[in-house]
């Protein structure tokens, strides 16, 4: 699909990202200070990146390993690459965390609107579907989204055109008839490759990936998604 083939006012179903997208991975932030304090930052930083790495490195490999526990072996990578020795509660209390991610607070409305709208709604995710259930509950967004699909029922991780796919065989419908909306660039890159009507959401200023694809659209945040379906 070329950029001039994106029509997003004619996509009936929107599919969201979770974590960086719906869910803020850095919420994290405020408990890793608590635990090891001025270290907060760094340490979910370095958290989020193994954990993005180890989830590529074992889809190339063939080594799945579901996203709870990738998170949990990238955790354990960042604590002692930056010297912060962790204890077992700790580790146990910033693991928990994971489960109440704080949502971005416009995304509740936005996606509200959307619904309202008449979209349907779904999250495609690396989580297992117990950890995306998890934070959605807690982020009162049950009952909002028609399906949430895990790159777990194939045993593979994003960029896999096998979890892109989730979403054609939930929806019965082919990708270009969907928005693939993703504040992870390489993700939303992937989501084209895989045939989405791709939006970015570029809440940091990031300069786009170089993958020989853009998004449909690109946004800052999620308030200013329902316009781009008018
Ligand atoms: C997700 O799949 C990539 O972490 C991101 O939710």
């Amino acid at each position: 699909m070329s950029q001039s083939e994106c029509s997003l006012p004619q996509a009936a179903v929107v599919v969201f990202d979770a974590y960086g997208t719906l869910f803020d991975v850095h919420s994290v932030r405020l408990l890793a200070d608590q635990c090891f304090p001025g270290q907060g930052q760094a340490l979910s930083q370095l958290w989020r990146q193994k954990q993005l790495e180890y989830t590529w490195l074992r889809s190339l490999g063939g080594r799945y390993k579901s996203f709870w526990w990738v998170t949990q072996d990238a955790l354990r990578y960042a604590s002692q690459a930056l010297k912060l020795p962790m204890s077992q509660d700790q580790e146990n209390a910033l693991m928990q965390a994971y489960l109440k991610l704080q949502a971005f607070p416009e995304n509740l409305a936005a996606l509200r609107s959307l619904k309202a709208a008449g979209k349907e709604l779904a999250i495609l995710s690396n989580g297992e579907r117990g950890m995306v259930n998890a934070v959605v509950a807690h982020a009162g967004m049950e009952g909002l989204f028609s399906h949430v699909l895990s790159g777990d029922q194939v045993g593979q991780y994003k960029t896999a055109p096998a979890v892109y796919a989730l979403a054609e065989q939930a929806f019965s419908r082919p990708a270009q008839e969907m928005a693939f909306v993703s504040s992870n660039a390489w993700d939303a890159c992937a989501a084209r490759w895989a045939g989405f009507q791709s939006i970015w959401v570029n809440r940091q200023g990031q300069v786009p990936e170089v993958l020989d694809v853009q998004a449909c659209a690109v946004i800052n945040q999620l308030s200013e998604l329902p316009g781009l379906f008018l």
